[in-house]
């Protein structure tokens, strides 16, 4: 059989790390789509390069951009994929409340210039889609748990741009025969998952607490609650989802949901942190009830380290998420592997071990600056 193709975009965002190293494993041939940036922007996949000017080479960057139609159609018609998946997103929802614009024209518009290309090259019958949907088109919602069937109701400009690329997935799907697909992806996170988004800005904000390199995480709404997987068992799914006879539409969820004032509470106990809350609204504080073990030694009882922060309120927020996985189990055996307490943990610790070489440099005299938002 000869070697399968894929094409990636947002290859090096956490999902297309994951499913990338997912497809290598599996002998694909992968090629991804970077953006150009000033700095390198390549750190979730270095550990997976392969050299340029090493023959055959399994792994591939081209640069590209989702709003650039002519570069997505000859990069598509150079690599000829199997299947694409297309992960590649301005992907931060209240980061679309500030560049709605922008957040439609890669999330949405990006989705229909992949299709055409597909089309355009006459790859309707060879290139199967993945399109990365999301538990966000469910918004404000109109069911417990969340399942295929249930109506959507999206609740910011990155949700209304990834109905759009819901919609246009199915359309070229019922109109061209593509095998195109959508998951329906909740929450799911990882020591790759970007540094704004709710948990990874927790485990790290703590974790530098810990060490003395911070003194406070601000938080927006704490009463949010979330379905949150593991991406290395949604990626998995993402696999799965493009080896089936027929397309079709899946949620990927782990049925179970918490606060995240719960996350925080995680978070602080792998470090062996106790917190107790008080105060309600933008009057929320936590503050360290007890501390075991040696992993906090720069706080002391009584310490205040969380605070509510209104600039991290939303505009129109999204309260509850909970999805319904049967469909993805039932059909295709799927279930997820990795539980969110088990996720925190990992999280927090590969976040400390960062905090504890920084503090470690910051104590032999080097200065150390912490990015935050
Ligand atoms: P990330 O934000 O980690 O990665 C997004 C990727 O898209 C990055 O590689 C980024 O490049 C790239 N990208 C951004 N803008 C463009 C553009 N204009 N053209 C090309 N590429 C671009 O997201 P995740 O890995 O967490 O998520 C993957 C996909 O799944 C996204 O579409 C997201 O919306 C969706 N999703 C995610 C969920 C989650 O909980 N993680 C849940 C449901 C859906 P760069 O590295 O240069 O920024
Ligand atoms: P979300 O993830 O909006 O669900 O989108 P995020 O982690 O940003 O927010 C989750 C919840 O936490 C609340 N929250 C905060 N969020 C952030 N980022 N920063 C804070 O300080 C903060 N305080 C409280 C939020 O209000 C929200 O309720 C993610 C993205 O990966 C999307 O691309 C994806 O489609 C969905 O998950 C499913």
């Amino acid at each position: 059989m000869s070697q399968k193709v894929a094409l990636i975009t947002g290859v090096t965002g956490q999902d297309g790390s994951y499913l990338a190293e997912l497809l290598l494993e599996k002998g694909y041939k992968v090629h991804g789509i970077k953006r150009r940036a000033s700095l390198f922007n390549t750190q979730r996949v270095d550990h997976i390069y392969e050299d340029i000017h090493v023959d055959n080479a399994n792994f591939v960057l081209h640069y590209g951009d989702l709003s650039d139609s002519s570069n997505l159609i000859r990069i598509m018609r150079e690599v000829e994929p199997d299947e694409v998946y297309n992960l590649g997103a301005q992907s931060h929802v209240a980061v679309s409340f500030e560049a709605p614009e922008y957040t439609a024209d890669v999330d949405a518009l990006g989705t229909l210039r992949l299709l055409e290309a597909i089309r355009f090259l006459g790859l309707e019958k060879k290139t199967k889609f993945y399109q990365a949907s999301t538990s966000e088109l469910y918004g404000l919602v109109q069911e417990i748990p969340q399942k295929e069937t249930t109506p959507f109701h999206p609740r910011s400009p990155y949700a209304v741009a990834k109905m759009y690329a819901y919609w246009i997935a199915v359309n070229y799907r019922e109109s061209y025969g593509i095998y195109a697909c959508n998951g329906i992806l909740f929450n799911h996170e990882s020591p790759r998952r970007g540094e704004t988004f709710v948990t990874r800005k927790i485990t790290r904000a703590l974790a530098n607490i810990s060490q003395g390199l911070e003194k406070c995480l601000f938080l927006g709404n704490m009463d949010a609650l979330r379905d949150w997987g593991h991406a290395k068992d949604y990626v998995r799914m993402q696999w799965m989802m493009l080896q089936q006879d027929t397309p079709e539409d899946f949620v990927i969820a782990t049925g179970k949901q918490i606060s995240v004032r719960e996350f925080v509470r995680l978070s602080a106990k792998e470090l062996g942190i106790t917190l107790e809350f008080s105060g309600e609204g933008v009057d929320e504080i936590a503050t360290v009830a007890a501390i075991e073990g040696d992993n906090a030694h720069a706080l002391r009882v009584g310490d205040i380290i969380v605070k509510v922060d209104p600039r991290y309120f939303r505009p129109a927020e999204v309260e509850t998420l909970l999805g319904d996985p049967t469909k993805a189990k039932e059909k295709l055996g799927w279930v997820p592997e990795i539980t969110v307490e088990e996720m925190c943990a990992e999280m927090v610790q590969s976040d400390l071990e960062v905090a504890k070489q920084h503090a470690l440099l910051k104590t032999h005299g080097y200065k150390i600056a912490v990015a935050v938002e």
